[in-house]
């Protein structure tokens, strides 16, 4: 059998004209073939996910490590971060390392790190990258370095848990009730709900056999989209007050680091606020500007608009991005400006 993302892009370009086949890159990666062996062959495995996980690289992992256990392996999840709080409903999810023994290992997987350096165990154990124990690299991001001694690069994926559930049912490991949870989590997160556009038929066919297979949608539709600590509220809530529409229809809002001291949350508690201030109707775009704790302004653009790019905008303050989601980091704090103009019948001012 050949390689799962080819097979699976050529039956899909069939349907759907998106999906390409010219990227040279698909014919570099390793066999299913290659990837079973290996998972056969390895005992102690070490499952990595990228530094300040999200719900995708904890919903991979754990995932995996489930399935893995159907055939006897020892396996460790490992990340240099402890999961986010939306992710403690997932079983395993306490059982996660931030070090592990190389000698101990006898197979390294990284979940959705889109480069090398996002495992971050390269700066404390740069031998990982050098092949001698094989490195399985399972990603979705087009940034992907191909770092792994084996790779499963699958750009046009939405999420890694949508290569995970695909690469599970060609090696007919069971998707249990909690596999199931673990890979819908990381879908809803990396589709912003089955919201964002790379929510394809595809992903909807996957949560609909995840749901039959007994995912606990609703405790994750909570955990991801219904849960906000009092303090992000206030935070949140601070975000909208600001927010102005400019002349030139741009929306901007800012957040101090004294927002964040009185508030008393932290810059990840921004994640997702600018949904809500993108969505007013006559805006071209929106920016949110944050100080961080460490001497930083921090710039998010997005845009509903077809014909923005906002990837280049970012550009101009060294950042990048997405046509329609991009963001930028540079040094240095941000100063508000109030105008006042008088306005009096006593004054003949035109
Ligand atoms: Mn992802």
């Amino acid at each position: 059998m050949s390689n799962l993302a080819l097979n699976y892009l050529l039956r899909s370009a069939k349907k759907n004209a998106y999906f390409t086949m010219n990227n040279p890159k698909y014919f570099t990666q390793s066999s299913i073939e290659e990837i079973k062996s290996l998972l056969k062959k390895s005992e102690h495995i070490v499952i990595i996910s990228h530094r300040n996980p999200d719900g995708d690289t904890i919903g991979s992992a754990l995932a995996l490590k489930h399935a893995l256990k159907q055939w006897g392996k020892n396996v460790t999840c490992s990340c240099i971060n402890p999961p986010p709080d939306y992710t403690l409903m997932l079983p395993g999810v306490w059982e996660y390392v931030n070090d592990f023994d190389l000698n101990k290992t006898d197979l390294l997987i990284a979940v959705d790190c889109g480069a090398h350096y996002l495992m971050k165990f390269n700066e404390t154990k740069p031998e990982i990258l050098n092949k001698k124990i094989p490195l399985l690299n399972i990603d979705h991001h087009p940034s992907n370095d191909y770092f792994g001694s084996h790779n499963l690069i699958w750009p046009e994926a939405a999420a890694t848990t949508f290569i995970i559930y695909h690469l599970l049912i060609e090696f007919d490991l069971l998707i249990t009730a909690n596999i199931a949870t673990c890979l819908m989590l990381g879908v809803y997160y990396d589709t912003g709900s089955l919201k964002h556009s790379n929510t394809t038929s595809e992903v909807l066919t996957m949560n609909a056999d995840l749901l039959q297979k007994g995912a606990r949608h609703e405790e994750v539709i909570k955990e991801l989209f219904h849960t906000t600590p009092i303090n992000r509220l206030k935070l949140w809530g601070r975000v909208m007050q600001r927010a102005r529409i400019n002349e030139k229809k741009v929306v901007v809002s800012a957040i101090t680091e004294q927002d964040f001291i009185e508030c008393n949350s932290e810059p990840e508690d921004l994640t997702g606020v600018i949904d809500f201030l993108n969505s007013i109707p006559e805006s071209k775009f929106t920016v949110l500007l944050n100080e961080d704790r460490k001497g930083n302004i921090k710039g998010s653009f997005r845009t509903q608009n077809n014909d923005m790019d906002l990837s280049r905008i970012a550009a101009v303050f060294g950042g990048g991005g997405h046509k329609k989601a991009s963001g930028f980091t540079l040094p240095g704090k941000i100063d508000q400006e109030i105008a006042w103009k008088i306005r009096s019948n006593a004054l003949n001012l035109e």
